[in-house]
């Protein structure tokens, strides 16, 4: 029986922190299991907002080993950089010409970046959503493990793949693009920033402190949770809307510790903040220290890395051109072969 498939990709805007993991990450690890994945370093992405060459480089390397750290099997899956398949940036092009712009102007997440970036706004972040609908059509993809904050990209994809190509260049009724599925993550799905429980955890946020990153030192976490933001009640609980950080920092730990909501929900209801962020902070270190320990053996050794990196780029390319040479034909495009 064919394995559905199922694609997915982080940018490599900065350290990978627990919202990456817990959110993204840590489910991929389940699904190279039973599904035939595609797990993708998104550095064409992370340049639509002002960045650091230099660092896009060693972060597009360190979020690749991180992958790995985290428990993705390069024996299992295809896990490659996006920049280094020419095919998601043409078939980009292509999907672009025929997409409305007002499709576009209504995404969520363009408005949110672009306030924060004033008169700095470039094509390219109003463009990201086409480019990630590239990215998931090229490979046949079934699923696309996504959180709140994507579903709306997920259906922009959707629609082109179906109102704009399918429906007006299909030959035969045989459709060009496989329509993808969202596949909404369980629990820990959304992780908020440590400064204020009403804000997702991310990687772009100035304040360092708003995030615990997966190569954070055991110092530093417990300090980043120290000075996390909390009220002034005792007793900590979940899903109290005036608690956000409660909310929180218990989802935090139940995951973390591996103890789950119930337990973490009993162990902690009389309990004062100064007693619970130890703990918290502990099972934080302990979660992350075999991640740490794998990632400086994966980053040590460059040339392995840069190998498995190649052989996922070859994998993945015969897939991505295969569906774009179907894209130039239907589209009129003359055969360049
Ligand atoms: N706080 C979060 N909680 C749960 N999941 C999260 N993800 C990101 N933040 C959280 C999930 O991580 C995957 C990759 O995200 P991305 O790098 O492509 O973009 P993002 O969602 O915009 O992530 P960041 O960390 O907030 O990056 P910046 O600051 O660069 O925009 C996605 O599956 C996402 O849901």
């Amino acid at each position: 029986m064919t394995r559905q498939r199922v694609f997915s990709g982080v940018q490599p805007t900065g350290a990978l922190h627990l919202g990456n993991w817990l959110g993204a990450i840590r489910n991929w690890v389940d699904l190279q299991k039973t599904h035939e994945t595609f797990f993708c370093v998104v550095d064409l992405h992370a340049i639509t907002t002002p960045h650091n060459p230099k660092e896009l480089s060693e972060n597009t390397l360190s979020t690749a080993a991180l992958y790995m750290a985290c428990g993705i099997d390069p024996e299992l899956c295809t896990i490659f950089i996006q920049s280094h398949i020419s095919a998601h940036s043409e078939l980009c092009w292509l999907l672009n010409a025929v997409t409305p712009l007002n499709w576009m102007e209504r995404m969520i997440q363009f408005k949110e970046k672009a306030i924060k970036q004033g008169d700095n706004v470039s094509v390219g972040l109003l463009d990201y959503p086409i480019l990630m609908a590239a990215d998931i059509l090229l490979y046949d993809t079934d699923l696309v493990p996504v959180g709140e904050d994507q579903k709306q990209h997920l259906e922009l994809a959707r629609n082109i793949a179906q109102q704009r190509i399918n429906s007006r260049f299909s030959v035969k009724e045989e459709p060009i693009f496989k329509i993808p599925e969202a596949l909404i993550m369980k629990e820990g799905a959304k992780i908020m920033s440590l400064v204020d429980g009403r804000n997702k955890m991310s990687k772009s946020d100035p304040n360092d402190s708003s995030r615990i990153t997966l190569l954070d030192p055991p110092e530093l976490i417990t300090k980043k949770i120290k000075r996390a933001k909390t009220d002034s009640l005792t007793g900590l609980e979940f899903n109290n809307p005036n608690r956000p950080e409660a909310d929180n920092l218990l989802g935090l730990y139940s995951i973390l510790s591996g103890l789950g909501r119930d337990n973490v929900s009993k162990e902690c209801e009389q309990m004062g903040w100064g007693k619970f962020k130890p703990l918290l902070a502990d099972a934080t270190v302990s979660a992350l220290e075999p991640i740490q320990t794998r990632y400086k053996e994966l980053i040590g050794d460059k040339a392995q890395l840069i190998d498995i990196l190649k052989d996922g780029k070859n994998a993945a390319e015969v897939v991505a051109n295969s569906t774009l040479n179907k894209v130039r034909k239907a589209l009129g495009l003359l055969d360049r072969h």
